[in-house]
């Protein structure tokens, strides 16, 4: 594996977070990501830990590292990314932002809450998967075809945020569906950038989200912008 790892550290909250985690972590940044150079799975991860004024290191993989295939033979199911959170290794992006959700404090205020942000959560999963089918498989073919439907997908994530008054998928405060639909309506700004001007409550959602300090910076720094969205260069 590439050992040339790097962090993405949120410099506005770095001071912070040193001072959180010295005395048990002696300076370790406590997360690791070990991923492809690609925003891909991981970008809501890392927003979710921007905003939330975490430290994490990244341990980048190339294809060509990726091909040798030794690494895939320890992922529990043989795919990237892997999250360490000091001896835990989790895979399954879904999963690391349950866990990062528990941890702190983005996963609703009850059981009913949480609930419901799981539900949230595998609604912006159905459309990521679709939009990764699109991106993959058909993108020259079905580009016209998906962007023609996609607003049967929004209307249904614009109808949530429209009746929650907090301006959140659930509850009162940001949960981590909203940092994974955050980062789903983005790509899809980018594959399409009309796509929410019939939707006031998802493009209200975007500006406020991207206008949280921390993640203002994160998404301004050279470690977001410098990656490419998908692996295959298409968007
Ligand atoms: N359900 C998994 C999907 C992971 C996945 O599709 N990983 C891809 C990169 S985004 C991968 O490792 N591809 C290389 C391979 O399958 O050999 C998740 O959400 O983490």
């Amino acid at each position: 594996m590439n050992q040339n790892c790097h962090s993405f550290l949120n410099l506005v909250s770095l001071h912070k977070m040193q001072n959180m985690h010295c005395i048990n972590r002696q300076h370790l940044p406590p997360y690791t990501i070990t991923y492809f150079p690609v925003r891909g799975r991981c970008s809501a991860v890392r927003i979710m830990l921007s905003d939330q004024g975490q430290q994490w290191k990244e341990v980048v993989v190339s294809l060509d590292e990726w091909m040798k295939g030794d690494l895939k033979k320890t992922c529990v199911f043989g795919q990237l990314p892997k999250f360490q959170d000091g001896d835990l290794a989790l895979f399954q992006s879904n999963t690391i932002l349950r866990h990062l959700g528990r941890k702190h404090g983005a996963y609703g205020k009850n059981d009913s809450e949480a609930a419901l942000i799981d539900m949230f959560n595998d609604g912006v999963e159905d459309l990521r998967i679709k939009y990764l089918k699109l991106i993959y498989q058909e993108y020259e073919t079905g580009k016209e075809a998906y962007i023609k439907d996609l607003p049967n997908h929004l209307s249904k994530f614009e109808a949530v945020l429209a009746k929650n008054k907090s301006g959140f998928l659930v509850g009162d405060s940001i949960s981590f569906a909203d940092y994974s639909l955050f980062d789903v309506l983005l790509n899809h700004q980018v594959l399409s950038p009309t796509c929410l001007d019939s939707f006031p409550a998802l493009k209200g959602f975007v500006q406020r989200v991207s206008s949280r300090p921390k993640i203002k910076a994160f998404l301004e720094s050279d470690a977001y912008k410098s990656l490419p969205i998908n692996g295959n260069g298409k968007q």
